[in-house]
């Protein structure tokens, strides 16, 4: 190639005449150094640059997790609502599913992680309200009872006996203070009431695995990693199938409306179609039924009531509501115009919602058992949808299994959990907190708030996606 002589002046030009010349090396020298320096400054500048960017990502990630928290705040506002607003006391609010999903609040989400009706295995969760009347009660149960959930061993079924009893003389199996002083740290044991289920934790012979099982996030789906065998916790039989532990059949709320006690306030009960606009709950177990014929008389006319109370004239060793039931002559409609208001005895404590156990927890109930669970569960699925009655249990079981069943059931729900998630905004800050509301009262209350956010990630992979997508347009 051929360099005209300019180029040549320009790529090497001479010392300007008159001008002392410099020399060569000097100007190597000063060169390097402002190189040198040059550097120095654009790394401090790209160093300040980068830790801003640092903080300004951090602050984002704070502002999104008040955002999230927030949501919660919202959330259990928004439950509080619904479930003051009911169709009916003691069913669920009758609301799309799509408002306990990606629910949101400002530049923030939430979710209301729920469970499906059936034992299929769910790969995404669902979202809705917990039933807590759906489980078995923990103060509740008997030892037979708690034997036979999925997943349990006798021996930690006795020492959850032994853990609440009053005594300290261990049951069969079972385990109380000898054992519990010899731990490390040693501790009593309580001989009282639970007050959480996570309380099991602290009763001998405890492990993840029989409280969690293949549950670890304790949202009801088989996470990747809860079907991977050993690959990561927890330890699983990567058989397709979700196990979870007992803590998904357990609750410690459950508690209907008492006797003499008004369960609604006289607004909500208007127009529902319940009996009595007091909500006052009726004893059916008392010989003496004075107050419940009453009742009937009130909806079914007199004449109706007295033939009632004829046929039940015999009837004084009534037990159960469902046994008054059957035995009364009723039809089912008939009952359901009084069932709101009928009780039995003064203790209503861990009833089971039999519209919506499930099989497992129907199989632990007397009466029911292994060999009648399936039945009710196929009876259950055949039912008009939303019913809150126990009426349709009659035609399933036998008599005796009506006696033995009817103490533990109930048809309708007073306790709800809400599992909300919740992301702020560019879905970030997951938080996840649990909060149980009663509705025996009439007016919703918070029994108990947990925070859940540890268990990590709940939503499943499919709001994982929709998110990584959104993600990829924000930037
Ligand atoms: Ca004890
Ligand atoms: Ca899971
Ligand atoms: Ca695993
Ligand atoms: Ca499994």
């Amino acid at each position: 190639m051929r360099v005209s002589a300019a180029t040549l002046a320009v790529l090497n030009p001479r010392p300007v005449a008159g001008r002392p010349g410099v020399d060569p090396e000097t100007r190597g020298s000063v060169m390097v150094i402002v190189l040198w320096v040059g550097f120095g400054l654009v790394s401090v500048a790209l160093y300040f640059a980068h830790s801003m960017s640092l903080e300004l990502r951090a602050a984002d990630n704070r502002v999104a997790a008040i955002q999230a928290e927030q949501a919660i705040n919202g959330a259990a506002r928004y439950v509080g609502y619904l479930l003051s607003e009911l169709d009916e006391p003691g069913m669920a609010p009758d609301v799309d599913a799509s408002l306990y999903e990606a629910v949101p609040v400002g530049e923030a989400n939430f979710w209301l992680i729920g469970r499906g009706d059936d034992a299929d295995t769910l790969d995404l969760p669902l979202f809705g309200l917990v039933d807590e009347a759906s489980k078995l009660n923990l103060n509740t149960a008997t030892l037979e009872m708690l034997e036979l959930l999925p997943g349990m061993t006798a021996e930690f079924a006795a020492a959850i006996i032994d853990w609440r009893d009053s005594d300290s003389e261990p049951g069969s199996g079972g385990v109380e203070d000898d054992t519990y002083l010899r731990l490390n740290p040693p501790y009593h044991c309580k001989n009282g009431d639970f007050e959480s289920v996570e309380e099991l934790r602290l009763v001998y012979g405890a492990t993840l695995e029989i409280l969690y099982g293949e549950d670890l996030n304790r949202n009801g789906v088989l996470d990747p990693n809860e079907n991977d065998g050993d690959v990561s916790p927890p330890p699983d039989n990567r058989d397709g199938h979700l196990d979870p532990g007992i803590l998904e059949y357990l609750t410690v709320y459950t508690r209907a409306p008492q006797s003499g006690s008004s369960a609604t306030d006289s607004t909500s009960a208007t127009g529902s179609g319940t009996a009595d606009s007091s909500g006052t709950i009726y004893d059916v177990t008392q010989t003496n039924r004075t107050e419940v014929i009453t009742l009937l008389g009130e909806q079914l006319g007199e004449e109706r009531a007295s033939q009632i109370s004829q046929q039940l004239a015999t009837a004084n060793d009534i037990t159960s509501v469902l046994e008054f039931f059957a035995r009364s002559g009723m039809t089912a409609d008939e009952f359901a115009l009084v069932e709101a208001n009928l009780g039995a005895g003064t203790n209503q404590l861990g009833l089971i919602n039999v519209n919506t156990a499930s099989e497992a927890v129907l199989t632990c109930i007397p009466g029911i058992g292994t060999e009648n669970a399936g039945t009710v569960v196929a009876e259950r699925l055949s039912n008009p949808e939303g019913t809150c009655s126990v009426a349709w249990v009659a035609d399933v079981l036998s008599e005796e299994a009506i006696k033995e069943a009817g103490p533990y059931l109930i048809g309708r729900t007073y306790q709800f959990t809400a599992d909300i998630a919740a992301l702020g905004r560019h879905g970030r800050g997951y938080r996840r907190v649990r909060l149980v509301f009663d509705t025996s009262s009439g007016t919703p209350q918070v029994l108990f708030r947990q925070d859940l956010t540890h268990l990590g990630w709940a939503l499943g992979a499919e709001v994982r996606e929709q998110l990584q997508l959104a993600r990829q347009l924000w930037r």
